[in-house]
């Protein structure tokens, strides 16, 4: 397979004014005619006109209406070319495909009897022949014709222009998009679904119609969906100053999709994972997920849609920019500071446990890649969520309004272009009056940076000096780095736990400073410092770094206890705890006792009462880091001792606690009637995790407690809590709770999902027992999300099991990358990836892992997705 790489962008030969495209709609044989009104590009540095097609059995190619023969163009791999060709052109194509042997669910496919299209990034090629690239934008005109009785419902991107029957039992629908887009956000679907509908008014006056499409029995669940819609428009409105510029804007959702869902223009496709919900089968992380999605797709219709990406390379021009957006409105929906911030906690969460060691792995690229072999590939956290950081640190220099003005020059720029990274800095900068150019170096190079900072407190001067010195670890193909220009907002503690007045070159400050590090190393002077203070470094994670303070246990705890920062205060809770973690990961490799100190209980306990803290904070200030972020501190990863090490300090906590766990557990129920709101979802995120400590240490009241939730409970957040407090502690009603779980919910396959993935990450779970559970009827490998519950949270959830010595886990894993891969490239490749940081494990392990990269990379036919991961890996 052929690497792309960024620095060989040309310019596309010839530009689409328009594309009328006609479906005739069968799942054996498809039928698709394309008409392009085509233009040579004046910018074009080569000739000849270029298409893109893959799998496609062309029927005719006319060129303005002469049937073209072979000799007039030429195919070769995904490439039609016609050599020689008029500047203005009207190519006319009629091309077939079989949608329903389609299972990498990327084009057109069939799903449960429906057709569905996925584009981005390079689906449309597998539809009919086009210059499939985001930077040729057309508008697109769209005829639907389909058996009406099975596909009642004829949807395409835009507004319905015209409809009706065709005779012969089949009918039509006509739509036009009145917008230019790239084809990556082309989509149909046609298929028997039903609507919620309702008529929103924009700020504007103008009237919206909104809907949301699901299978039939599936109403009961769009209400959520809906209400997040409407709250993601209002936003955008108010935060941004952006209106939804179509009449019409549709949601519908399909069970078997690759990923969340997909922005294509008026016409969102999702995964039913993100719009179904309601209080029985949907968790309180179910409900936050889909207002997230929901915002994210809705916010891309002006970060991504209006203003596209030049080339692929750019993604996260508009993925970066979008999870910001959705992370800011998600804030917002909250509405509290410590709301804001526990969000923000979830963020830092997501980085840590996959961003960095993704940056610190044989796939690490930059935000902005330099080269592909499979663009799949880098729909990564990289380009997603350091992406949306780097927005982020744009904000926390510029301030709000800053970012503000910036957005605004960027649309009044950019608006229906199709541009780079590089041109949403320059709005950003030139908005501002301010020389970004060094914060180039974030889209460039890859690796977390490393923050390193000392602290000085002069008495006598009344002076306090902080150090900062910049690093940043070698990735592949980067062996050295330049410095970045890293925003460290900062505050100082006084020993009353106050924030301290901080003085700047005799100018007050506030209490937080954003000190801007862009040399190698800078020296901070804060004045009038009257105590030795605590310095609270990095608040509200201002940058996607690691930072190395050498802090004492005693300052961990004092700004534990009082950070005005809650992203710092639970950041010095964690730093406590990940050092007990590895002490205790240590202790069982020397086969020593493992014991946890009175001073970290004594604090966990103050945080664990403190009912002047929201429930969601303190859960997450309890929350100790995850076994795979203990991991990624050791030299060399032992996970059983990890496991193990994990396991005691919850069993330790879950006792030395039970008293407070037991109290919290009583005054943090939801009585009365379900509500996803945070501060209700906070309470039953705490007391779940007070019944899962508690289960750490279980004895018959405990199983009792766990049992009785799991018998009694309202609403599905608290019922997998239970069902999964059951398993974890091997309680005597465990297996027959799964047996009564499965029952009650055989017929929602999201909760069938829950089913599975609880099963995939207990520790009781070992390969052969997902092994059994491969053989239920109700496994399908060909379902993403089935495949993802069971395979994904086995291999990635299950650390302790998946390495187990015996390299059984290793074996499964391989076997299942390629069976997936034939199906579906895709979803094989994500979970290719769960071998990335073999290298960083115990000899015999690795030995064993790498075998099994080498039998996946040595299996005969392997697309390009999986080949690209594995040899990244090996290499
Ligand atoms: N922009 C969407 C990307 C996406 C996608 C990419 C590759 C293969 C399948 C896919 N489905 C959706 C999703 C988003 O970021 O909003
Ligand atoms: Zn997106």
């Amino acid at each position: 397979p052929q690497t792309i790489y960024r620095k060989d962008y040309t310019p596309p030969t010839y530009l689409v004014d328009t594309v009328e495209l006609g479906f005739d709609l069968d799942p054996e044989r498809t039928i698709v005619a394309s008409r392009l009104v085509m233009v040579r590009n004046p910018d074009s540095v080569r000739n000849g006109i270029e298409l893109h097609g893959v799998n496609l059995q062309l029927v005719a190619l006319r060129m303005n209406g002469r049937l073209l023969h072979a000799g007039d163009y030429d195919i070769s791999g995904d490439i039609l070319r016609i050599p020689a060709a008029p500047d203005d052109v009207t190519l006319e194509i009629e091309t077939l495909t079989a949608p329903v042997k389609n299972t990498t669910l990327n084009g057109l496919y069939v799903s449960n009897g429906n057709f569905f299209t996925q584009c981005e990034a390079e689906g449309f090629r597998s539809i009919t022949y086009f210059p499939d690239r985001p930077d040729v934008m057309a508008k697109f005109t769209v005829m639907l014709r389909a058996d009406k009785s099975k596909y009642p419902v004829l949807l395409s991107n835009g507004n319905l222009v015209e409809e009706g029957d065709l005779g012969d039992g089949r009918h039509y629908a006509k739509w036009e998009d009145p917008f230019k887009k790239p084809s990556y956000l082309f989509a149909l679907v046609a298929a028997k679904l039903v609507c919620q509908e309702e008529t929103f008014r924009l700020k504007d006056g103008r009237n919206a119609l909104l809907q949301v499409w699901v299978e039939d029995g599936n109403l009961d669940k769009t209400d959520y969906a809906m209400q997040s819609l409407k709250n993601s428009i209002r936003w955008d409105e108010e935060r941004f100053g952006l209106e939804l510029d179509l009449d019409r804007f549709m949601i519908v959702a399909v069970s078997d999709f690759n990923m969340g869902a997909m922005e294509n223009k008026g016409l969102n496709i999702f995964n039913t994972k993100f719009v179904l919900a309601n209080p029985r089968v949907a968790t309180d992380v179910d409900y936050a997920g889909i207002e997230a999605v929901v915002g994210h797709e809705y916010f891309h219709n002006w970060t991504g849609n209006r203003v596209t990406c030049r080339d692929w390379f750019q993604l996260s021009l508009k993925e970066g920019l979008t999870v910001f957006r959705d992370q800011e409105f998600s804030a917002d929906m909250i509405g509290t500071d410590t709301g804001r911030a526990v969000t923000r906690i979830e963020q830092v969460r997501t980085l840590r446990q996959a961003q960095f060691p993704e940056d610190a792995g044989p796939m690490a690229h930059p935000v902005r890649p330099d080269s592909f072999v499979e663009i799949n590939n880098f729909y990564t956290v990289t380009v997603y969520e350091k992406g949306a950081e780097v927005v982020r640190m744009y904000q926390t220099l510029l301030g709000r309004d800053g970012f503000r003005k910036g957005m605004d020059l960027y649309f009044e720029r950019h608006d229906e272009q199709a541009v780079e990274c590089d041109d949403f800095r320059a709005a950003m900068a030139d908005a501002n009056g301010r020389d970004l150019a060094q914060f180039e170096r974030w889209y460039s190079q890859a690796g977390t940076p490393v923050v390193t900072a000392t602290g000085r407190y002069d008495a006598a001067a009344g002076t306090f000096e902080l150090t900062l010195s910049q690093s940043c670890p070698a990735t592949p193909g980067q062996p050295s780095k330049l410095p970045f220009h890293i925003p460290v907002a900062l505050g100082l503690l006084g020993a009353d736990g106050k924030d301290l007045a901080l003085i700047v070159d005799g100018a007050n400050a506030g209490t937080t400073a954003v000190l801007e590090l862009m040399k190698p190393k800078q020296t901070f002077r804060f004045t009038g410092v009257k105590e030795e203070p605590t310095p609270s470094i990095l608040r509200d994670f201002s940058a996607p770094v690691v930072l190395n303070y050498p802090y004492t246990d005693a300052q961990l705890l004092h700004l534990f206890s009082h950070d005005s920062d809650p992203v710092n205060r639970w950041e010095a809770g964690q730093r406590l705890a990940m050092a007990r973690l590895l002490k205790m990961t240590a202790a069982v490799g020397a086969g020593d006792k493992l014991a946890l100190d009175d001073t970290f209980i004594d604090a966990m306990r103050k945080i664990l009462a403190d009912e002047s803290l929201d429930s969601a904070f303190r859960e997450n200030a309890l929350l100790l880091p995850s076994e795979s972020m203990v991991a990624e501190q050791m030299e060399v990863v032992d996970p059983q001792a990890i496991h193990l090490a994990r396991q005691a300090m919850r069993k330790t906590i879950g006792s030395a606690l039970r008293k407070d766990l037991l109290a919290q557990y009583e005054a943090n129920q939801t009585p009365g009637e379900y509500s996803p709101d945070a501060i209700s979802a906070g309470k039953r995120g705490l007391k779940n995790l007070a019944l899962a400590y508690l289960s750490a240490a279980p004895d018959d009241a405990i199983y009792a407690l766990a049992q009785r939730q799991f018998d009694l409970a309202g609403n599905m957040t608290d019922r997998v809590a239970a069902l999964t407090a059951l398993i974890h502690s091997a309680a005597p009603g465990a297996a027959d709770a799964l047996e009564r779980f499965y029952a009650e919910f055989d017929n929602e396959a999201l909760v069938i999902d829950k089913w599975f993935a609880i099963q995939a990450a207990a520790p009781v779970t070992d390969v052969a027992a997902v092994r059994a559970l491969m053989r239920h009827p109700a496994f399908n490998l060909k379902n993403p999300n089935r495949a993802r519950s069971l395979l994904f949270n086995f291999c990635n959830g299950n650390p302790a099991q998946f390495h187990a010595p015996d390299g059984s886990g290793y074996a499964f894993w391989a076997e299942q990358v390629t069976t997936l891969d034939a199906l579906n490239p895709q979803v094989a490749s994500r979970l290719a990836r769960s071998m990335d940081r073999w290298r960083r494990y115990a000899p015999a392990l690795q030995a064993q892992m790498k075998q099994a990269l080498q039998k996946v990379s040595g299996s005969g036919k392997l697309s390009s997705d999986v080949g690209e991961v594995v040899s990244k890996a090996l290499t």
